[in-house]
C-alpha cells in the first residue's frame, strides 16, 4: 500500500478538507500532520482550538489512517520520518508565499522518487463563512484580549506600529518568506508617537483618551492580532485606572505606561528637553491602583523604565524595574535612545540574573543594529518596532505631492504608485 502525507494548519475541517481526504484515498493510506501553535502562529493564525482539539477533529475523519504532530513549517523532518509516496495539499500553495513551502517538498520528494499532488483549492462561499467565523472568533475581545499572554507563552513576540485601520491590515497580512520559513508580525503597538503624527499633534499626551480608543477602534474593525497600547504616563491614578477598564473591554491585551509626570515628551528628544521623572513609591501606587481596577486575568500593564533615557543610571533603571514588579507589574519596558545596544543588553542580562520570569518589552528604534534573536539571547520577550511605517510613509507621500507639484499631472508618479485595483483588493468587503 502507498502512503500519502498531508498537513492541516486549521480549527475547522471544511469541505475543501475532506476533498483532499479524499483524493488522498485514491492513492495510498494517508496519515495527517498537525501543524503546532508555534508555526501556526508563524505559518497561518492563532489557533482558535487546541492542539489537542484540533488533533481529535482529524483523527476523527474517516479516510484519515493516523495523526502525527508537524512542529516545522517545513517538512524536512516529517517527510525523513515517513518517506511518503506522495504529499497532497491544495494548489493554492502555488502561490506567494507558500510557494517556498511547495518548494521544499519537492526537493525533498525528488531525492527518492516521491510526488506531490495538487489538489484544486476550494474557495467557495461556504469555505469563506467558515473562513470568516474564525476570524471573527480571533477579533471579539475576549479572545484578542489573552492572546498576548498566550504568545508570549509560545516565545517571542515582535510587535509593529498601527495608527489607522490600513496601518492595521498591513500589520495583519504581511508574511514573507525568511530562510526557507514564513514570518509574519504578532502584534501591533498603538504608539502615542505615532497616532499623534498621524493627527498633526505633537506627542505631549495632547490627543485625547476618546480620540485614542477611536484609533483602536479603527485598529480593531479590520485585525484580528492582539494589541499593545502606548499609554504614555497613564495620566492620574485616578484617571488611569478607567482607562483600564475600559482598554481591558475593548480586548485591548496590555498598556505600557511610562514613569514620568508633568507635560511629558517624547522620549527620543532625551534630556534635550525638560521631562520629569516619577518617584518610585507614586509610580508603584499608579500601577497597584489598575491591577486593582482590572478585571480580567488576561489584560497586563507593563511599567516602562525611563532612567537610561533621562541619564539617571543603571543602578536606577534596574531598582525600579523590581520596584515596579514588586507592585504588580505584569512587564518591564526599558527605553535606551544609544544607537549603541549595549546598555540594553546590560539591563536585560542584570533584571534576568534576579527575576527569570516577568517579560522584558524593548523599542529597537535607535539601537537599530541588533536583532530579534540577539534580544532573545538577552532575555527579550517583546520587541516592539514603534515608528518604521509611519517613518516610510511619510517621505513617499510628501516626494508624491512634490513631483504634482512640480510637472503639474500625475503621470510622473504613477510607477511608483500601488495601483487602484490593488488599494481596492486590499480592503475586503464583508
Ligand atoms: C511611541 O511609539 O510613542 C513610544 C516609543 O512611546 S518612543 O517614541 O521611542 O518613545
Ligand atoms: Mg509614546
Amino acid at each position: 500500500m502507498k502512503t500519502v502525507y498531508t498537513c492541516f494548519c486549521t480549527d475547522i475541517i471544511h469541505e475543501g478538507h475532506l476533498n483532499i481526504i479524499n483524493e488522498a484515498q485514491k492513492y495510498g493510506e494517508l496519515t495527517v500532520g498537525i501543524l503546532d501553535d508555534k508555526s501556526s502562529v508563524r505559518y497561518n493564525r492563532f489557533p482558535t482550538k487546541s492542539f489537542e482539539e484540533r488533533r481529535a477533529m482529524v483523527a476523527a475523519i474517516p479516510g484519515v489512517a493516523k495523526v502525527i504532530t508537524q512542529d516545522e513549517i517545513f517538512y524536512d523532518k516529517v517527510i525523513a520520518q515517513l518517506k511518503p509516496d506522495y504529499v497532497i495539499h491544495g494548489d493554492n500553495w502555488k502561490a506567494e508565499p507558500e510557494c517556498v513551502i511547495r518548494d521544499n517538498v519537492e526537493k525533498l520528494l525528488q531525492q527518492y522518487g516521491g510526488e506531490i499532488i495538487d489538489v484544486p483549492y476550494t474557495y467557495n462561499e461556504n469555505v469563506k463563512r467558515e473562513d470568516a467565523k474564525i476570524r471573527e472568533k480571533l477579533m471579539m475581545p475576549e479572545y484578542r484580549r489573552k492572546r498576548l499572554r498566550q504568545l508570549l507563552a509560545l516565545g517571542q513576540v515582535k510587535a509593529i506600529e498601527v495608527h489607522s485601520g490600513l496601518t492595521g491590515l498591513i500589520a495583519e497580512k504581511t508574511v514573507v518568506e525568511r530562510d526557507g520559513g514564513l514570518d509574519q508580525f504578532d502584534a501591533m503597538w498603538i504608539s502615542s508617537l505615532c497616532d499623534s503624527t498621524a493627527k498633526g499633534k505633537p506627542d505631549i499626551e495632547l490627543v485625547d483618551m476618546t480620540s485614542r480608543f477611536r484609533t483602536i477602534d479603527d485598529v480593531m474593525e479590520v485585525t484580528t492580532k492582539p494589541i499593545i497600547f502606548d499609554g504614555d504616563t497613564g495620566g492620574v491614578t485616578e484617571h488611569f485606572v478607567y482607562t483600564v477598564r475600559s482598554l481591558e473591554r475593548m480586548g485591548v491585551s496590555a498598556v505600557i505606561i511610562e514613569d514620568k509626570t508633568g507635560l511629558k515628551k517624547n522620549s527620543l528628544f532625551g534630556t534635550e528637553v525638560e521631562q520629569t521623572q516619577d518617584d518610585i513609591p507614586h509610580f508603584q501606587e499608579k500601577i497597584r491602583a489598575a491591577k486593582k481596577a482590572q478585571l480580567t486575568d488576561d489584560f497586563m500593564i507593563i511599567a516602562r523604565i525611563e532612567s537610561l533615557i533621562l541619564e539617571r543610571g543603571m543602578e536606577d533603571a534596574l531598582t525600579r524595574a523590581h520596584a515596579f514588579v514588586e507592585a504588580g507589574a505584569d512587564g518591564i519596558m526599558i527605553h535606551s535612545r544609544k544607537k549603541d545596544p549595549a546598555e540594553i543588553v546590560e539591563f536585560c542580562d542584570k533584571f534576568r540574573a534576579v527575576n527569570k520570569e516577568t517579560p522584558i518589552v524593548v523599542v529597537p528604534t535607535s539601537f537599530n543594529v541588533i536583532t530579534e534573536e540577539e534580544l532573545a539571547e538577552h532575555g527579550v520577550n517583546i520587541v516592539i518596532y514603534a515608528n518604521q511605517l509611519t517613518r516610510s510613509a511619510f517621505p513617499a507621500m510628501e516626494q508624491t505631492a512634490k513631483d504634482i507639484l512640480k510637472y503639474h499631472r500625475a503621470k510622473e508618479v504613477d510607477d511608483r504608485l500601488m495601483s487602484i485595483k490593488q488599494v481596492i483588493s486590499l480592503i475586503e468587503e464583508i
